[in-house]
């Protein structure tokens, strides 16, 4: 796909006297770290836009030679055809472990999963909340949609209380089935952890946002400071039964209230700036993560 370019206002003159642009200006280019194919995912899904941010951090730092991406069960089992770069295939769940596998056996390769909520939280728990505790050197891109969307739209570990699915017509009874699991507050607690943030992507700024987090994420894994995770609240239109519009306004009303943006992780940054961004961003909702964007691009 060719870039999209602008022409520049500033003119000059040609020989027969007419003004012509001096210049374009690039408004917009796919990353060399994505293939130049269409996806599979629905209008309005978030995977896209996350496959594309992952993309364009690779290519700020210039690892697409060194990076090597795990691909999960559920709508992105196959990121591999997207990502122009070293992918490996890893059954539902096992990403975690496959992931630390190859970092272990290629210490000097940046090691990303790419997880749904599904394999991450519910069957993947194990693996996940282990590779964090061991502190592997892997960063981890989560994508809470709060459904499995791949399987038709049954419940997660995610979904909220009282939403309804193809598992819990009635909405999801925590008396039966308990709390939907917040994987951010849990996690940042595990010695392990070096950084976890949670981030959305309904607007431009928060699209900004999360780049910077993800950005964070690989930095942290090449300093090897330990297990990095940036969980991306997403929507998943055709299983909540929305218009991609609608979704993006159930998730605004629905999930950023219960999963807070914000940063529950930074080693860099201090055990208790932690636990205070994180109070922080329960307090404020969807305005810490805009508050955060208004930094300058990176
Ligand atoms: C061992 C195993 N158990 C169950 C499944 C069925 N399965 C495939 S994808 C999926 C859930 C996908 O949901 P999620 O991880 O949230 O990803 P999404 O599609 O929402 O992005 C399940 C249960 C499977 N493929 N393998
Ligand atoms: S089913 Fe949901 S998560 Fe899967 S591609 Fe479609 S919108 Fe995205
Ligand atoms: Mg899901």
């Amino acid at each position: 796909m060719s870039a999209i370019t602008e022409k520049d206002t500033t003119t000059s003159e040609d020989a027969a006297g007419t003004d012509k642009p001096t210049s374009t200006r690039v408004l917009f280019s796919r990353p060399k770290s994505l293939s130049e194919v269409s996806t599979h995912y629905c209008p309005g899904c978030t995977h896209g836009i996350v496959h594309r941010l992952v993309a364009e951090v690779v290519d700020q730092l210039g690892i697409e030679g060194k990076t090597i991406g795990v691909c999960p069960v559920g709508c992105s089992v196959l990121a591999y055809n997207y990502f122009d770069f070293d992918m490996a295939q890893a059954a539902h769940g096992r990403a975690p472990a496959v992931a630390t596998g190859i970092k272990r056996a290629l210490p000097d390769r940046v090691v990303f999963t790419y997880q749904g909520d599904g394999d991450l939280a519910s069957i993947g728990m194990a693996e996940t909340v282990h590779a964090a505790l061991r502190g592997e050197k892997i960063t981890v891109i989560f994508i809470n949609n709060a459904i499995y969307g791949m399987t038709g739209g049954q419940m997660a570990p995610t979904s909220l209380p009282g939403q309804v699915t193809q598992t819990s017509p009635y909405g999801r009874d925590i008396e039966t089935v308990g709390y939907p699991v917040r994987v951010c507050e849990l996690l940042a607690d595990l010695e392990g952890v070096a950084f976890a943030q949670r981030v959305t992507v309904d607007t431009p700024n928060n699209v900004r946002a999360a780049r910077r987090a993800i950005r964070k994420a690989f930095d942290y894994q090449i300093e090897g400071l330990g297990y990095s995770i940036v969980e991306v609240i997403s929507t998943c239109p055709t299983n909540w039964g929305f218009t991609p519009q609608e979704a993006l306004e159930w998730m605004r009303q629905n999930m950023l209230p219960y999963y807070p943006l914000g940063v529950y992780k930074d080693v860099k940054a201090g055990a208790a700036a932690s636990g205070a961004a994180a109070s922080g961003a329960a307090a404020s909702g969807a305005s810490s993560a805009a508050a955060g964007s208004t930094e300058g691009e990176d």
